[in-house]
């Protein structure tokens, strides 16, 4: 019986195998447990040679199986590293990092060069009173030059801001104690324009503001100019050209200077050699006192410009909904840039 066991669990492959063999030989009705019931049959002198001789063999079965198993969870566990084994010389998967969006990183490099000179970054509610977008900058109710901006209104008094320019109202009554403001603000505006190669519904505007005693319009031009020069070179030129807005007096807009351009693809630097990029103008003394300031005491200057123009000609993109499409291959050229 033992030699028979033994060679049984030798020859065993699994665990499964193994476990049945322990139930054959020394389970409630394997064999040996058979030896060990019919001991009672016994005779007195044959009791105690077979009793230990059959519990030798139920030792020696079970350290066997004991050991088999032993045996068997090796080399399972062998196995399981062998096919698991990880080889470190094998070149990686390229892992897909995003980046930044263009238009994230045009606005925060204009960021960057205003706040070098001076400027601080506050933002303002995209949800806007139409007071703060409208009245406070010099347009009552039914004043026509509201028409210039075609409004999403959201009740009567609310609306989305048509421009970043009602931040400069709300930021000139946060600094009535000082009364010396200059600041930036970048944001979305809406407007109900029809998308196309330069229009979108949704856009971005960068609006700065510079209130204090003595502020003149060759300020607003030092700065655009050096704005301009850092941002798209040393050789560009700025102009400025007289313009209306109903919050400045005097109103400009600025065209920078960009090489001539004929035929087709010319859309984004215009055939004179001329593009515009911002409004701007000297605060208009309505809004100045309207928002607690008296204009014989104080003066500044603002500008708005729209990023999204910006990038497509610093980049040479010629439609605009290119930044909103959001495809990659768009994207990711612009990665390193
Ligand atoms: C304004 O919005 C004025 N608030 C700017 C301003 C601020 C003037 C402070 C004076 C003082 P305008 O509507 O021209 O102005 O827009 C300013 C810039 O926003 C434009 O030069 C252009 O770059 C961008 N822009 C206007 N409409 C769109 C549009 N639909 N899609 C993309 N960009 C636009």
């Amino acid at each position: 019986l033992e030699k028979e066991a033994i060679e049984k669990i030798e020859k065993s492959t699994d665990m499964k195998e193994l476990q049945s063999i322990k139930v054959d030989y020394l389970g409630k009705k394997g064999s040996l447990t058979g030896v060990l019931r019919g001991m009672g049959k016994l005779s007195k002198e044959e009791r105690p040679v077979i009793g230990e001789l059959a519990n030798r063999v139920r030792e020696a079965i079970a350290t066997a199986i004991d050991e088999k198993n032993e045996n068997l969870e090796h080399v399972a566990l062998e196995e399981k590293l062998k096919s698991e084994a990880i080889d470190v010389t094998l070149p990686g998967r390229p892992v897909q990092t995003g980046g930044p969006h263009l238009l994230t990183k045009i606005v925060e490099e204009i960021e960057d060069l205003f706040i070098s000179m001076g400027f601080e970054v506050r933002e303002g509610p995209e949800v806007e009173t139409d007071y703060f977008n409208f009245e406070a900058l010099n347009l009552p109710k039914d004043h026509p030059a509201r028409d210039m901006q075609d409004t999403f209104y959201i009740t009567n008094e609310l609306l989305l801001r048509t421009h970043t320019s009602p931040v400069q109202a709300r930021t000139m009554q946060a600094y009535e104690d000082s009364k010396s403001v200059k600041m930036i603000c970048p944001g979305k505006v809406y407007r109900r324009d029809t998308d196309d190669a330069t229009h979108s519904h949704q856009f971005t505007q960068i609006e700065g503001l510079y209130v204090d005693k003595d502020v003149k319009m060759s300020d607003l031009k030092g700065v655009l100019d050096t704005f301009a020069k850092r941002l798209f070179g040393e050789d560009r030129e700025i102009r400025l050209r007289p313009s209306f807005f109903p919050f400045t007096e005097p109103s400009v807009e600025m065209d920078i200077s960009c090489k001539v351009c004929h035929g087709e693809g010319c859309s984004v630097c215009k055939r004179t050699g001329w593009i515009e990029i911002l409004g701007a103008g000297m605060v208009h003394p309505n809004v100045l006192s309207m928002a607690g300031y008296d204009p014989k005491v104080y003066s500044g200057f603002a500008f708005g410009m729209g990023p999204e123009r910006i990038a497509m000609l610093k980049y040479g993109i010629n439609d605009i909904r290119q930044f909103y499409t959001n495809d990659v291959r768009f994207l990711k050229q612009f990665h390193n840039a």
